[in-house]
């Protein structure tokens, strides 16, 4: 027995020299220290010896567990140093699983347009400002110079809340908060609004109910269309960062005078595919204007004194959605909200 005893020791020693891995540790953990191992079935046999004999192997085997503990210490300690790590797992972890990756949340496509669209202003010298999502029928189109019954009203489909005499509604457009802004502020003055609107209207790859939108209001002495022209071009160039051709057109809304929308050629494919060839077609972007005199009047902003023109303004409102998808050649505006992290994840 105690020759075995000392022959477990030179073994187990030239074994140990050789170890470099942490794995290779574990398993000489197992063979010598394990409830099945070597040490283990030593302490078995001693019950077999004389009673003589037993005491002295039993010491010798308690030495040699203990020594054999201390040396697979050092040695983990020396592997796992060497591995950059200060504690030692080994025979608690399994130590060559690989680490589960943890999935880390990110914003939405939307959301980044929306912050990196305010931020693109902000260096304009634009303040950010939030509205509410439901709105009364004043701002959303009385203030805006739509009056009752008349057919503009028509163009924006509107969920309205109930009772119907509350005469509130889901917002159709941003533009509600130019009136709100223009009463509680003196020009020269310079806005953005980022926010969710809403539309009765069915859906299509340019068109949802629930739609993220941009507006802008700019008011200040000899402000023209030249002003608008360039604070567009400034900014479709920050964003688009590569060239995107776009074009002005005129456009009819009841709060500008005059009005216009702007359009974006997309890249070939997706909602505005023209040819068979694919070819890019044009997806407008914003409707936008000159701020109607009637808009400055309701929000009770005094235009002329003494017939001179003291402030103009121009404003416009666009599709968050749209721009994302001229931006990122994305075919369908209904993929933002289908909540596909194939789609989701590429952003
Ligand atoms: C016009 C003049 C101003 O002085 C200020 C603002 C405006 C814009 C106006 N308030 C408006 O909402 N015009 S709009 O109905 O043409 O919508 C503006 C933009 O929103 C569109 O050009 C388009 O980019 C986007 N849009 C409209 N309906 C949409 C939509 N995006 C997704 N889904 C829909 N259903």
């Amino acid at each position: 027995m105690l020759m075995d005893i000392s022959l477990i020791k030179k073994q187990a020693d030239n074994e140990l020299a050789l170890i470099e891995k942490a794995e290779d540790l574990v398993l000489f953990e197992k063979k010598y220290l394990g409830k099945q191992g070597l040490i283990a079935d030593v302490f078995k046999g001693l019950k077999d010896l004389p009673e003589n004999e037993r005491k002295i192997a039993g010491n010798q085997a308690n030495l040699l567990k203990n020594e054999l503990k201390a040396v697979f210490e050092q040695k983990s300690k020396q592997i796992y140093q060497k591995r950059g790590q200060t504690e030692n797992l080994v025979g608690k972890i399994d130590v060559s699983r690989p680490v589960p990756q943890k999935e880390i949340g990110y914003l939405h496509l939307i959301t980044q347009a929306q912050r990196e669209l305010t931020d693109i202003f902000k260096t304009m010298g634009f303040e950010v400002v939030l509205g509410s999502e439901i709105e009364s029928d004043w701002y959303n189109f009385d203030a805006l110079n739509v009056p009752k019954d008349h057919p503009a009203r028509d163009m924006q489909d509107t969920f309205w809340l109930k009772p119907e005499s509350s005469k509130m509604l889901l917002r159709t457009h941003t533009s509600p908060m130019q009136a709100r802004y223009m009463e509680t502020h003196k020009p020269p003055f310079r806005i953005v609004v980022p926010g969710r609107v809403f539309r009765n209207e069915a859906t299509d790859v340019k068109h949802e109910a629930q739609f993220y939108q941009l507006e802008g209001l700019m008011v200040d002495e000899n402000i023209s269309v030249s002003s608008f022209k360039a604070i567009m071009a400034e900014f479709l160039s920050q964003y688009f960062e590569s060239k995107v051709e776009v074009r002005l057109r005129p456009g009819y809304f009841p709060f500008v005078e005059p009005g216009f929308e702007i359009d974006a050629k997309t890249k070939g494919g997706g909602p505005a595919r023209r040819s068979p060839k694919g070819e890019g077609g044009w997806l407008e972007l914003m409707g936008a204007g000159m701020v109607h005199p009637n808009v400055f009047k309701a929000a009770g902003l005094q235009q002329r004194t003494k017939g001179k023109v003291n402030f103009t303004g121009f404003a416009f409102g666009c599709g968050i959605e749209r721009l994302a998808m001229i931006k990122h050649n994305i075919p369908d505006l209904r993929l933002f909200y289908q909540n596909d992290l194939r789609f989701l994840k590429q952003f």
